[in-house]
């Protein structure tokens, strides 16, 4: 039974309705009324902290490359001009940091990941990616968290190409996971089957981070 024969008032779309104002079952954005837009336990701020492991990598953009490996049909070693190439978009998002600020209204350029993934077509396989950046900084998520509507691969905030100490030439962006999934001058994403532990997700942070579940750190 396909959707358009489901009569707009039975039961399955009333419950689907009301799953969908809830953001029940969905990995992607989810709406929220502007009371719940601070997740729980944040403050808002108003700068933009920087936030790394202490190596900012000067990438030029004639060295600068993007790989796309692993459960993919197509593996794509994307150099700056052909990652230009690529259909442009803007999101704007908040952030919520692990570390308890959030910073509302980024306005981000660049290529949204379901234009780079219908580029490298995942295969059936895959299920997580794992992101490697030039300082070695690694992260993980769920495809479909990596797919999600607002996730943008970066080159530009607020009118500006992005800054080297926030990850230019080209980070992240999944506004709703904990930025610490939002990976910084980013360099290779690999998808993959099951998933894989990134640098913080060893070291005791959460392996998925919703920030409305306050999930910060592993619970063991
Ligand atoms: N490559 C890389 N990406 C990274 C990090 C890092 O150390 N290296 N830190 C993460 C963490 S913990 C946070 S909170 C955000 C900080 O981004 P910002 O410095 O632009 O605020 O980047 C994330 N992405
Ligand atoms: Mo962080």
């Amino acid at each position: 039974m396909s959707d358009d024969q489901i009569p707009a008032d039975s039961k399955l779309t009333t419950s689907k309705r009301r799953w969908a104002a809830e953001g029940k079952f969905l990995t992607g954005r989810i709406s929220r009324s502007e009371t719940e837009r601070l997740p729980p336990g944040q403050h808002l701020v108003k700068n933009w902290p920087v936030l790394d492991l202490g190596v900012q990598p000067q990438v030029s953009l004639s060295s600068w490359r993007l790989d796309v490996i692993g459960f993919v049909e197509t593996r794509l070693s994307l150099d700056w001009a052909a990652f230009q190439a690529i259909e442009r978009g803007t999101r704007v998002s908040d952030i919520h940091c692990v570390t308890t600020w959030s910073r509302y209204d980024n306005r981000w350029e660049g290529v949204s990941t379901r234009d780079l993934l219908d580029l490298a077509m995942p295969m059936a396989e895959a299920h997580h990616v794992l992101l490697t950046s030039y300082d070695g900084y690694t992260t993980n998520l769920p495809l479909a968290d990596f797919a999600a509507e607002d996730a943008i691969l970066a080159t530009a905030w607020e009118g500006q190409p992005l800054s080297g100490e926030h990850g230019g030439p080209m980070r992240l962006v999944v506004p709703h996971l904990y930025f610490w999934k939002s990976a910084k001058w980013l360099n290779r994403i690999e998808l993959i089957g099951a998933d894989r532990a990134g640098f913080w997700e060893k070291n005791g942070y959460h392996m998925y981070g919703d920030p409305w579940r306050e999930q910060r750190y592993s619970d063991d």
